[in-house]
Protein backbone atom coordinates (compact mmCIF):
# COMPACT_ATOMS: atom_id res chain seq x y z
CA UNK A 1 0.00 0.00 0.00
CA UNK A 2 2.46 2.82 1.11
CA UNK A 3 4.81 1.85 -2.36
CA UNK A 4 1.87 2.43 -4.50
CA UNK A 5 1.24 5.76 -2.46
CA UNK A 6 4.74 6.76 -3.25
CA UNK A 7 4.30 5.75 -6.62
CA UNK A 8 0.93 7.57 -7.06
CA UNK A 9 2.78 10.79 -5.32
CA UNK A 10 5.56 11.07 -7.59
CA UNK A 11 5.36 13.94 -9.92
CA UNK A 12 3.93 12.54 -13.44
CA UNK A 13 6.44 13.32 -16.34
CA UNK A 14 4.05 15.61 -18.51
CA UNK A 15 2.78 13.70 -21.36
CA UNK A 16 5.31 10.29 -21.18
CA UNK A 17 2.53 9.10 -18.32
CA UNK A 18 1.06 5.63 -19.59
CA UNK A 19 -2.77 5.11 -19.56
CA UNK A 20 -2.20 2.39 -17.21
CA UNK A 21 -0.54 4.08 -15.01
CA UNK A 22 -2.81 7.00 -15.15
CA UNK A 23 -5.65 4.08 -14.20
CA UNK A 24 -3.70 2.38 -11.31
CA UNK A 25 -2.88 5.94 -10.01
CA UNK A 26 -6.97 7.30 -10.04
CA UNK A 27 -7.69 3.47 -8.40
CA UNK A 28 -4.81 3.80 -4.95
CA UNK A 29 -5.67 7.71 -4.59
CA UNK A 30 -9.31 6.27 -4.53
CA UNK A 31 -8.29 3.46 -2.22
CA UNK A 32 -6.28 6.24 -0.09
CA UNK A 33 -9.10 8.40 0.60
CA UNK A 34 -11.33 5.62 1.45
CA UNK A 35 -9.02 4.17 4.20
CA UNK A 36 -8.85 7.69 5.55
CA UNK A 37 -12.23 8.07 5.73
CA UNK A 38 -12.60 5.07 7.73
CA UNK A 39 -9.90 6.06 10.03
CA UNK A 40 -11.16 9.25 11.37
CA UNK A 41 -14.54 8.20 11.12
CA UNK A 42 -15.64 11.52 9.29
CA UNK A 43 -14.16 13.96 10.92
CA UNK A 44 -14.17 17.10 8.97
CA UNK A 45 -12.50 20.15 8.44
CA UNK A 46 -12.32 23.86 7.24
CA UNK A 47 -10.29 26.61 6.41
CA UNK A 48 -9.45 29.91 5.95
CA UNK A 49 -6.55 31.71 5.93
CA UNK A 50 -4.17 31.07 8.62
CA UNK A 51 -7.19 29.42 11.21
CA UNK A 52 -8.61 25.72 10.53
CA UNK A 53 -11.88 24.52 11.66
CA UNK A 54 -11.96 21.43 13.07
CA UNK A 55 -15.33 18.84 13.38
CA UNK A 56 -17.99 21.31 13.40
CA UNK A 57 -20.46 19.29 15.45
CA UNK A 58 -23.92 19.92 17.05
CA UNK A 59 -26.66 17.90 19.04
CA UNK A 60 -30.00 16.29 17.84
CA UNK A 61 -32.66 18.50 20.25
CA UNK A 62 -35.93 17.27 21.79
CA UNK A 63 -38.88 17.99 19.85
CA UNK A 64 -39.66 21.90 20.84
CA UNK A 65 -36.75 22.61 22.38
CA UNK A 66 -35.44 25.99 21.43
CA UNK A 67 -31.80 26.42 21.83
CA UNK A 68 -28.73 23.70 20.79
CA UNK A 69 -24.94 23.99 21.22
CA UNK A 70 -22.25 24.33 18.44
CA UNK A 71 -18.65 22.76 18.94
CA UNK A 72 -15.60 22.74 17.26
CA UNK A 73 -11.92 23.87 17.07
CA UNK A 74 -9.64 26.48 16.07
CA UNK A 75 -6.34 26.44 15.14
CA UNK A 76 -4.40 29.10 14.71
CA UNK A 77 -1.31 28.75 12.17
CA UNK A 78 -0.32 32.33 12.09
CA UNK A 79 1.82 34.64 13.68
CA UNK A 80 -0.84 36.99 14.61
CA UNK A 81 -3.55 36.89 17.33
CA UNK A 82 -7.39 36.58 15.24
CA UNK A 83 -10.33 36.59 16.80
CA UNK A 84 -14.01 35.45 16.26
CA UNK A 85 -16.73 37.70 16.06
CA UNK A 86 -19.83 36.64 15.15
CA UNK A 87 -21.67 33.55 13.90
CA UNK A 88 -25.02 33.21 11.32
CA UNK A 89 -26.73 30.12 10.59
CA UNK A 90 -30.35 29.55 8.70
CA UNK A 91 -31.01 26.79 11.89
CA UNK A 92 -31.91 29.62 14.31
CA UNK A 93 -32.79 32.86 14.74
CA UNK A 94 -29.52 33.62 16.10
CA UNK A 95 -26.25 32.59 17.39
CA UNK A 96 -24.11 33.03 20.03
CA UNK A 97 -20.68 32.55 21.72
CA UNK A 98 -20.92 31.97 24.97
CA UNK A 99 -18.67 30.58 27.77
CA UNK A 100 -19.74 27.98 30.63
CA UNK A 101 -18.14 27.50 34.13
CA UNK A 102 -19.05 26.18 37.41
CA UNK A 103 -18.49 28.37 40.12
CA UNK A 104 -18.83 27.35 44.09
CA UNK A 105 -20.51 24.77 42.35
CA UNK A 106 -22.81 26.75 40.43
CA UNK A 107 -23.22 26.77 36.52
CA UNK A 108 -23.43 29.41 34.51
CA UNK A 109 -23.20 30.82 31.16
CA UNK A 110 -22.77 33.91 29.27
CA UNK A 111 -22.14 35.65 26.39
CA UNK A 112 -18.62 36.15 25.25
CA UNK A 113 -17.99 39.78 25.70
CA UNK A 114 -15.65 41.29 22.43
CA UNK A 115 -15.50 37.87 20.80
CA UNK A 116 -13.00 35.06 20.91
CA UNK A 117 -9.61 35.24 21.07
CA UNK A 118 -7.61 32.57 19.30
CA UNK A 119 -3.55 33.04 19.88
CA UNK A 120 -0.84 33.49 17.65
CA UNK A 121 0.00 29.51 16.72
CA UNK A 122 -2.36 28.45 19.53
CA UNK A 123 -5.57 26.32 19.43
CA UNK A 124 -9.16 26.45 21.09
CA UNK A 125 -11.74 24.36 21.62
CA UNK A 126 -15.61 25.13 21.71
CA UNK A 127 -16.73 21.79 23.76
CA UNK A 128 -19.70 20.37 26.38
CA UNK A 129 -18.61 22.84 29.71
CA UNK A 130 -16.40 25.26 28.06
CA UNK A 131 -16.58 27.78 25.29
CA UNK A 132 -19.79 26.77 22.80
CA UNK A 133 -21.41 28.25 20.15
CA UNK A 134 -25.15 28.74 21.53
CA UNK A 135 -28.04 28.38 18.23
CA UNK A 136 -31.20 30.83 20.09
CA UNK A 137 -34.47 30.37 18.80
CA UNK A 138 -34.06 27.47 16.77
CA UNK A 139 -36.53 27.44 13.46
CA UNK A 140 -36.37 23.43 13.40
CA UNK A 141 -34.98 20.30 15.51
CA UNK A 142 -31.60 19.63 14.11
CA UNK A 143 -31.59 15.68 13.58
CA UNK A 144 -28.74 13.29 14.31
CA UNK A 145 -27.09 12.40 10.92
CA UNK A 146 -28.12 15.57 8.86
CA UNK A 147 -25.32 18.59 8.92
CA UNK A 148 -26.50 22.10 8.68
CA UNK A 149 -24.38 25.48 8.00
CA UNK A 150 -23.01 28.58 9.63
CA UNK A 151 -21.13 31.20 8.93
CA UNK A 152 -18.46 31.99 11.04
CA UNK A 153 -16.43 35.63 10.76
CA UNK A 154 -12.98 36.37 11.79
CA UNK A 155 -11.59 40.20 12.36
CA UNK A 156 -8.16 38.86 10.40
CA UNK A 157 -9.21 36.17 8.83
CA UNK A 158 -12.75 36.61 7.49
CA UNK A 159 -15.53 34.59 6.74
CA UNK A 160 -16.14 31.40 6.37
CA UNK A 161 -18.86 28.74 5.91
CA UNK A 162 -19.00 25.45 7.84
CA UNK A 163 -20.96 22.34 8.55
CA UNK A 164 -21.57 21.74 11.69
CA UNK A 165 -22.51 17.52 11.81
CA UNK A 166 -25.31 16.96 14.42
CA UNK A 167 -24.68 14.00 16.77
CA UNK A 168 -27.19 12.04 18.61
CA UNK A 169 -28.75 13.42 21.69
CA UNK A 170 -26.82 11.53 24.39
CA UNK A 171 -25.79 13.92 27.86
CA UNK A 172 -27.86 16.50 26.88
CA UNK A 173 -27.91 17.60 30.55
CA UNK A 174 -25.05 19.07 29.70
CA UNK A 175 -25.31 22.55 28.76
CA UNK A 176 -28.02 24.91 27.59
CA UNK A 177 -30.64 23.79 30.83
CA UNK A 178 -32.39 26.70 30.13
CU1 LIG B 1 -24.89 28.55 25.91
Amino acid sequence: MSQFLRTAARPIPGSVLRSFEARLGIVVLAFALLFAGAQTGFAHGFKIGDLEIGHPWSRATPAGAKVAGGYFTITNKGSTPDRLLSISTDISDKAELHEMSVKDGVMTMRPVAGGLEIPAGGKVALAPGGYHLMFIGLKRQPKQGETFSATLTFEKAGTVSVDFAVEGMGGATDDHAD
